[in-house]
């Protein structure tokens, strides 16, 4: 039986229907310019390579965020208070979701919502073995095509006395980067609405990871580390475009590049083409001139007065940052008004 559906967010990119790898591929390989999706970077492979930058010395922003939250989960849960519906986009089986879960005060449910089903599956049932008490609602969903989650049931509240449910999204990982300033303000805007939701529950927050402008030479590092690991990991996409769609993408005539951008403050990812040459996939053939670009991804950066600015856009009418020292990464807690 499906429970009732409370809440609702609304989907953020109404203009793009669902497309499949190969859609994607041959819209954004035909286009000027060339362009691919981040998404599918994230294959068995992908992942992988993923996790491995994260440890990399030059990728910041996974320990700092960890640090983060290892500091200040006690004043974060403090500030969210009691009886807290956490709604996580992304798949949450980290050690982040873990340092939240811990120290929030009778915590309502936990309902991560990611678009891979496998992700959540696994997700959704180590943290329920390891919070016994805690109901743990898995939504399959691509969050930005908008979802809907199941009411919490009342008995599962702490107890009448205490306030009623608030929901608190929780988004880490700087994901948001991943979204131009239009559409993060789209999503936070979205996010707002769904924490809002409800005239009987108090009114919530999201709690967002995001990643801090600094100086150039540190981010391009970042994205263009010394052991080409962000680097196997861009061009990993046009292997899993020879693989999975046919294609015959020759690596060696591909090289990664990350360039900072200051005006839209953000890192733009690319695969550059080091000569001419025609390449098919999907079906399609592609042209490529040497030094051509595919653009595969943007890593936006905030300062602390962007962020704020951008939530108080969407309607969050508070925030808290929480920054380490040398201002890498901030985790703020933006909530509505009481
Ligand atoms: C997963 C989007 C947060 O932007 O830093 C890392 C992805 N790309 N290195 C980021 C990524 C290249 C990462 N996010």
């Amino acid at each position: 039986m499906m429970p009732s559906m409370a809440r609702e967010l609304p989907a953020i990119a109404p203009q793009s229907e669902e497309r499949s790898f190969a859609e994607d591929v041959v819209l954004g390989l035909s286009s000027e310019p060339k362009k691919l999706p981040c998404k599918y970077f994230y294959d068995a492979r992908g992942s992988a390579l993923f996790d491995r930058i994260t440890e990399l010395d030059e990728y910041y922003p996974t320990r700092t965020e960890l640090a983060l939250m290892r500091a200040h989960a006690p004043a974060i849960a403090a500030k969210i208070g009691a009886g807290a519906l956490v709604v996580e986009l992304g798949s949450g089986s980290s050690v982040k979701t873990r340092l939240l879960l811990d120290e929030l005060e009778l915590p309502t449910g936990y309902v991560p919502v990611d678009i891979s089903a496998e992700h959540l599956r696994s997700a959704a049932s180590s943290i329920a073995a390891d919070y016994p008490g805690l109901e743990v609602t898995p939504v399959a969903a691509d969050f930005t095509r908008g979802f809907a989650i199941p009411k919490p049931r009342p008995s599962t509240r702490p107890s009448n006395k205490q306030p009623p449910a608030r929901c608190v999204v929780y988004f880490p990982g700087s994901t948001i980067g991943n979204f131009t300033r239009a559409r993060a303000l789209e999503l936070l805007s979205a996010i707002a609405a769904f924490v809002g939701a409800d005239g009987d529950e108090r009114p919530g927050g999201l709690l967002l990871g995001f990643d801090l402008v600094k100086p150039a030479d540190m981010l391009v590092r970042a994205y263009d580390d010394a052991q080409g690991v962000t680097s196997a990991f861009n061009l990993n996409l046009l292997t899993r475009i020879n693989r999975e769609l046919d294609g015959d993408f020759e690596l060696d005539g591909f090289e990664h590049r990350a360039v900072w951008e200051p005006g839209p403050a953000r890192m733009e990812i690319f695969i550059r083409s080091t000569r001419d040459q025609l390449v098919h996939a999907a079906g399609h053939s592609y042209r490529f001139a040497a030094g051509e670009d595919i653009l595969t991804e943007y890593s936006h950066k905030y300062t602390l007065d962007s962020i704020r600015a951008l939530a108080r856009e969407a309607g969050f009418e508070r925030s808290t940052i929480w920054t380490d020292p040398d201002e890498l990464f901030g985790v703020g807690l933006f909530q509505l008004a009481d």
